[in-house]
């Protein structure tokens, strides 16, 4: 069994209502499909979501590095040959989505030739996962609307703040707001896209303190490493690396500096090979992790459940899953189900993202 084909189809969907953070905004999801066939044609799927300001990567350069390196270097490969097939893409440094993508197309391939479930094959511990809702930048009642609507209609329970605005009291504010108005035991935690210095998220801890939030992600740049370190030190909640490590090599280098302390694991940047290098560092090093979301798709939110109910340690937390809920339509032809703030990943062979080829015909932007 050989790699025949390697295809990367750009697309874009358009978000009904576009999400803002501190680094970035989305209002399509501008994505490369990565469709990988066997020559018996077994076909592999991934979502790519590219984040310019999070890892460089854009629409264009995924295609690109699909069609003119990785591409290559894969035809002829087994499929089964994971380490193989890992050896030739890390010729290739950053590219993370690209890479991640890939990655996910060729497990979903050997899971349809075994005939399992790949949440299955990655470990099999659960059936799927709490949901926690990512709520972007917006006036503070607006946010306290939305996630009561989210409790109400899904029944999710966890919420994670964008933050890293200035002045930072329109975050503090925020954050009041949520907890007054969604009471003491929902989940509530901040992710800042690094749009703070270190001094200024220490300024946000003191002034939430007593909120009862769980955990602060990104809070400043890692390249800050004095004050970052020096606000892991100080901080009562766990300072979560996100865009700083996307492999099991940054998570270490993040770690062993103390410029962080639990880690965000997204199969979106990572894969699910990756991922599990990753999970197993910190499980060893017994550190936090949370399945995050790279603003993805229902395929994208799929990959991320299929690897989150593998493991017990990523299903201690909720995972970000319900970003696709802001999107106006999607490619995945069986849509995803948020049922009393859970997502299952799916029981058939392999992933089980099939896709709907009438609407990559109308959302592909290569013909
Ligand atoms: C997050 O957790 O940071 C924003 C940009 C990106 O790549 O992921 C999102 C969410
Ligand atoms: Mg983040």
């Amino acid at each position: 069994m050989k790699i025949a084909k390697l295809e990367a189809i750009p697309y874009s969907i358009p978000y009904r209502k576009p999400l803002k953070f501190a680094s970035g905004e989305v209002e399509a999801a501008e994505h490369v499909l990565i469709r990988v066939t066997t020559d018996d044609g077994v076909t592999g799927i991934a979502d790519t979501p590219p984040r310019p300001y999070t890892y460089g990567e854009t629409q264009a350069s995924i295609v690109a590095v699909v069609d003119q390196i990785f591409g290559p270097s894969l035809l002829g490969l087994d499929p089964l040959d994971r380490e193989k097939i890992h050896a030739k893409l890390n010729r290739t440094v950053h590219n993370n989505t690209a890479k991640g993508g890939i990655d996910i197309a060729v497990w979903d391939i050997i899971g349809q030739l075994a005939g399992l479930p790949v949440s299955s094959m990655l470990g099999g511990f659960t059936d799927g996962m709490r949901v926690s809702h990512m709520l972007g930048f917006a006036e503070s009642q607006k946010l306290l609307d939305e996630a009561l609507r989210m409790r109400d209609q899904y029944g999710i329970d966890t919420f994670k703040l964008k933050v890293g605005r200035r002045p930072i009291g329109l975050d503090i504010e925020a954050c009041h707001v949520l907890r007054d108005g969604l009471g003491q035991e929902t989940e509530i935690y901040l992710d800042a896209n690094r749009g703070w210095t270190a001094n200024e998220a220490m300024e946000v801890l003191r002034q939430t303190d007593g909120l009862g939030l769980s955990l602060l992600e990104e809070p400043c740049d890692a390249k800050e490493a004095m004050s970052r370190k020096r606000l892991v030190e100080k901080s009562p909640i766990p300072v979560v690396g996100d865009e700083s490590v996307p492999t099991a090599g940054d998570v270490s280098r993040e770690l062993l500096a103390g410029g962080c302390n639990a880690i965000s694991i997204k199969t979106a940047r990572s894969g699910f090979t990756e991922a599990q290098r990753i999970l197993s560092l910190c499980e060893g090093l017994g550190v936090d992790v949370v399945i995050g979301n790279q603003i993805d798709t229902q395929i994208g939110t799929l990959a991320s459940v299929t690897f989150g109910s593998a493991f017990e340690a990523t299903t201690r937390r909720a995972g970000e899953l319900s970003n696709f809920l802001d999107m106006s339509d999607d490619l995945l032809a069986d849509p995803l189900l948020i049922q009393d703030g859970r997502i299952n990943a799916r029981e058939v062979p392999g992933v089980g993202a099939a896709i709907d080829e009438e609407k990559l015909a109308r959302y592909r932007q290569d013909q």
